[in-house]
């Protein structure tokens, strides 16, 4: 018997904060990418692996796709649409509460518009001649009447295949969207190793969850102006690994509050990010974070090129 098995590339864009992490993670059932209640969370492309029925999709998680003023944010916006025309899929995740009348602005810098950046989002579709999967999303927030006229308005813009409701958070809907998915890869071979949950390096996976425990610990532009770097990474014979990562800050006011009163706030975030990390790694970490202020790593070529992003978007 020959069995056809399926394989391809699923990108999930949308404006910040839709919800496109969590999705992912729900999706893959692991943490690939990080998420906070903050916009901006996601700064390149994350791919996770979905195994169903007889397809391998490999998702890709993308930066919130916005107005971007900073270097830093051409290069991430421009990171989620290459991203978009590379997949064999595109969904279109949208936070339904944008449309229903319903929404509340997350925590973040004051570019952030909402329905204005769903209707971007839907432009650019619309000039690429891409259809795509729209996913309205976090429906455990509203009210299904709000719910179905904003799916026909969003419909009737012309530029999706299908409509999806779902919550990320809960998984209504998900296995809907797992289906939808599968059936939509091409015919082949599997790309990944079936046991494979993502292909973020480790250390850049633990950077992360550094950096989102900063996102959630600190306020205002401070998490914006921050990058994280894994500097060492040494498997002990124990079975225990031993981690020493530098948290990048723009300013010397930045680094005395990421320290913290008696390095109270490093210890806290230093504490959480080593659970996590011992969780994800399935073995004991020792987890040591410095924190140094590096001014210029906004403009630093090699620090867009360790995160895959183009310095010159
Ligand atoms: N209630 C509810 N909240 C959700 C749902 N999906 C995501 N969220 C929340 O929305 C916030 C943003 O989630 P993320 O997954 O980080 O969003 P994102 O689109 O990846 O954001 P960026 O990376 O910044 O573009 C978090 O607080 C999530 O818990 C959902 O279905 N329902
Ligand atoms: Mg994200």
């Amino acid at each position: 018997m020959i069995i056809e098995t399926r394989a391809g590339f699923a990108a999930i864009i949308g404006a910040p904060n839709a919800g496109k992490s969590t999705l992912v993670n729900r999706l893959v059932g692991s943490k690939v990418s990080i998420v906070t209640h903050k916009v901006q969370t996601t700064r390149f492309p994350v791919r996770g692996v979905m195994m169903r029925h007889q397809a391998q999709v490999i998702l890709v998680d993308t930066p919130g796709i916005f107005a971007p003023k900073r270097r830093l944010d051409r290069a991430m916006v421009q990171s989620a649409w290459e991203g978009a025309t590379d997949a064999d899929a595109v969904v279109h995740l949208i936070d339904a509460r944008h449309w229903t009348g319903a929404a509340t602005k997350p925590e973040g810098p004051d570019e952030y518009e909402g329905p204005d950046e769903d209707e971007a989002i839907i432009s650019r579709l619309k000039q690429l001649g891409t259809k795509a999967i729209l996913a309205l999303n976090k429906i455990d927030l509203v009210e299904r009447p709000a719910l179905l006229a904003a799916a026909k308005t969003l419909f009737d813009m012309g530029v999706y295949s299908d409509v999806l409701m779902i919550s990320g958070l809960n998984g209504d809907g998900i296995d809907q969207l797992a289906d939808m998915l599968a059936s939509k890869m091409p015919l082949g071979p599997y790309l990944f190793p079936e046991d494979q949950a993502a292909d973020i390096p480790v250390r850049l996976l633990a950077a992360e969850v550094t950096r989102e425990k900063l996102m959630l610990r600190l306020h205002q532009e401070l998490p914006y102006q921050l990058t994280v770097e894994t500097e060492t990474w040494e498997a002990h014979k124990n079975g225990a690994v031993k981690i020493e990562q530098m948290i990048h800050v723009s300013r010397e006011g930045h680094r005395s509050i990421v320290l913290g009163k008696g390095g109270q706030t490093i210890k806290e975030i230093g504490m959480a990010s080593r659970k996590e990390l011992a969780s994800i790694l399935g073995r004991p970490v020792h987890l040591f974070l410095r924190v140094k202020v590096s001014e210029r790593w906004q403009e630093s070529r090699e620090r867009f090129s360790a995160l895959g992003l183009d310095f010159d978007a």
